[in-house]
């Protein structure tokens, strides 16, 4: 099995996410050609990358990202690292010919991710974007049926992903732990981090978004930097409210935020068509609900499909026996999967960085109208 030498950088949650797949993948896909190697990891605290390379498995590390990129015994770039860091190591990467796997969101803004997708396309090198919630076989299984054509035409997309970690006026902004919260290394706040899976997933399901209008707000104006300990202004949006218009005729309602008190990680997506819906929420990731207007009047109503089956559901028939569910860790060795069976075929790994400039330019189209209180074209 010709092996696939891996230059991961960054070693948070992400970074954890993304080796535990790479490790994986080839006991449940043996099929594939390509074998990750877990070759080095990179992260500027030496104490910390070691420790990270002895506990994972990685068979040397680097406290500098740049030696990775001149290491010939490195064949994929997997960047984990925080978002203002993402053009750089991108850029240089696809310089020195590497596969590049780049965690969400592709970018800063869309100028940014423009330039990204311009240099990977002009090297010519296999790469893709971590939206990873498209891999969960319930969500795959919404794109199936939609695809089919069995909801008929659609007028309704309706998405939230909320959580509650930021309602504390203590906790801090910056640093290792909330670096999400810092404008200049984030970008923007839920926005980019939450709304982009919303997004990422809305236009993989339901296809492009011509124009919108939105709302955003930071209820906490001041936190203490975790970096300076000085208390400093917050450059993120908190919360962000969006209506907007598919390109197939359809009206998309999108709310994020970090002050929904009770929900930690509540992704939900509802569609509606003209022959049934589809409803998916995170919290029941195993499950998608399904209701037509084809079923027997009496026996009509929704249905709550456990997406376990071998035969039938997406991704299933490499994990247990029908009936036992998968979780939120498994979307990541989808996505290596995915993208290893696409380099071995020559194909394009879906969302790669172009695909994912476009959810970067809802974002920033969002965020234009929030400030100037307009309606934007995408
Ligand atoms: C934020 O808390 C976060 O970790 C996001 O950055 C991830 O993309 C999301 O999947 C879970 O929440």
């Amino acid at each position: 099995m010709p092996e696939l030498r891996l230059g991961l950088i960054g070693y948070g949650f992400m970074g954890r996410t993304h080796t535990n797949a790479y490790k994986k993948v080839a006991s449940f896909f043996p099929e594939l050609k390509y074998k990750p190697v877990l070759q080095a990891v990179s992260g500027r605290s030496e104490e910390k990358i070691k420790a990270f390379a002895e506990q994972w498995g990685y068979a040397s590390y680097e406290t500098d990202w740049r030696k990775l990129l001149e290491r010939d015994d490195i064949d994929i770039i997997d960047i984990c690292a925080p978002n203002n860091m993402h053009r750089e190591i991108a850029l240089a990467a696809a310089e020195k010919g590497k596969m590049i796997l780049c965690e969400k969101p592709l970018s800063m803004n869309t100028a940014e991710g423009e330039e990204m997708a311009a240099a990977v396309e002009k090297a010519g090198v296999p790469n893709g974007v971590s939206y990873n919630y498209r891999r969960i076989p319930a969500v795959t299984l919404a794109k199936q049926i939609i695809d089919s054509g069995k909801l008929g035409k659609i007028f309704h997309y309706r998405t939230n992903f909320l959580q509650d970690w930021c309602i504390s006026p203590n906790v801090p902004q910056g640093g290792d732990s909330a670096w999400r919260l810092d404008a200049k290394v984030a970008g923007s706040g839920v926005t980019g981090d939450l709304l982009a899976h919303c997004i990422d997933t809305a236009l993989w399901l339901n296809g492009s978004i011509t124009d919108l209008t939105a709302m955003t707000e930071t209820f906490i104006k001041e936190r203490k930097h975790a970096l300076t300990d000085k208390v400093e202004p917050v450059g993120v949006d908190d919360a962000c409210s969006m209506m907007c218009h598919f390109a197939n005729g359809s009206l998309g309602l999108f709310e994020s935020s970090r002050y929904a008190a009770g929900h930690k990680a509540l992704f939900t997506l509802e569609i509606n068509g003209e022959k049934g819906s589809l409803r998916w929420d995170l919290h029941d990731l195993h499950r998608l609900e399904y209701y037509t207007k084809t079923d027997e009047g009496a026996l009509r109503g929704w249905r709550s499909i456990h997406v376990t089956d071998h035969d039938d559901h997406p991704y299933m028939n490499r994990w247990w026996v029908p009936g036992l569910q998968i979780g939120y860790e498994h979307t990541f060795v989808h996505q290596v999967a995915d993208f290893l069976e696409s380099v071995e075929k020559g194909t394009a790994f879906s969302p790669n960085f172009r695909d994912a400039v476009e959810t970067q330019k809802v974002c920033d189209a969002l965020l234009k109208s929030a400030k100037a209180r307009s309606w934007e074209s995408v």
